[in-house]
């Protein structure tokens, strides 16, 4: 495999930039193991159901206990991976710039199991459940095998996890708070997703608009390809450390 080029350009604003977003997808986590998505395509991901309809505000409303079931499943996968040399490269980058976001959609906490800190998850964590009655959070163990609808340890109520599911709004503030960022950054490194999902596939928009260089890390192209100053076709985990 060729080594990647990285430009003279993103050389010199790598060297020189203090405002830098990152934006993450499944694809930063695809060298740990976990399964990504729209490789499936809109083909089933769970016991026949593609996966915005497992993972949509709908099943949340139709069948509670076949969620948990699924976020169980995933639960199970994750305990057993690692984060990978591209969550290692970010998470230095914390001391290397002045202002460096890091937002993403992922729900599987490898970016903060690799030391990264005050990550803006738009999509939540799924270590996490939240109740519907008192909506108080809570840390979730690594297995259930069982399926059943686990309860609030405040009030009794039925917990959900806490995380967004399609149809549903972003945490309050997290999107607001990487719109921003993504006005102030001069560099804004798009790393492994298909960017399809809004709101959040917006944010390198805004961060062009805002005049930012947009360096894309996928190896396969998407929709926001054309629209990027720079595309590093490679692997994250192959890329990120030898930024
Ligand atoms: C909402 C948590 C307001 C749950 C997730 C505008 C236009 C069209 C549709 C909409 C729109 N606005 C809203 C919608 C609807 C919907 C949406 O965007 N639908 C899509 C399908 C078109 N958005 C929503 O519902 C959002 N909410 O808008 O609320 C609202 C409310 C009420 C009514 C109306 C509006 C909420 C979206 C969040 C849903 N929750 N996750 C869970 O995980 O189960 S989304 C989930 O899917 C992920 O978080 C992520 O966002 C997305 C998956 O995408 P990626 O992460 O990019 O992963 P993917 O597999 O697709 O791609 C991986 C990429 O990596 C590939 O390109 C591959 O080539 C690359 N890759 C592979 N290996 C590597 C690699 N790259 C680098 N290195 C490698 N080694």
């Amino acid at each position: 495999m060729e080594q990647t080029v990285i430009s003279a350009r993103l050389r010199d604003l790598l060297a020189r930039a203090r405002n830098v977003l990152v934006l993450t997808g499944a694809g930063v986590s695809a060298e740990s193991g976990v399964p990504t998505f729209r490789g499936g395509g809109q083909s089933a991901v769970w016991k026949g159901m593609p996966f915005d309809v497992i993972s949509s505000a709908r099943m949340l409303e139709r069948d509670l206990s076949a969620v948990w079931e699924w976020f169980n499943y995933r639960r199970g996968l994750l305990a057993t991976l690692n984060p990978n040399p591209a969550h290692h490269a970010i998470s230095q980058w914390q001391q290397r710039f002045a202002n460096l976001s890091l937002v993403t959609q992922n729900i599987d906490g490898l970016h903060q199991a690799a030391g990264s800190r005050n990550v803006i998850e738009l999509h939540g964590n799924i270590w996490r459940a939240r109740c519907f009655e008192c909506n108080s959070r809570q840390e979730l163990p690594e297995l259930r095998a069982d399926c059943d609808v686990p309860v609030c340890t405040d009030c009794g109520g039925h917990l959900r996890p806490d995380v967004v599911l399609f149809g549903e709004m972003l945490p309050p503030g997290a999107f607001e708070l990487a719109a921003h960022e993504a006005e102030q950054c001069e560099l804004c490194l798009v790393v492994g997703t298909s960017a399809v999902v809004y709101p959040a596939a917006s944010l390198p928009e805004i961060a062009r608009a805002a005049g930012a260089y947009i360096v894309e890390v996928n190896p396969e192209p998407t929709p926001l390809s054309a629209a990027c100053d720079e595309v590093l076709s490679d692997k994250a985990g192959e890329v990120l450390p030898l930024l």
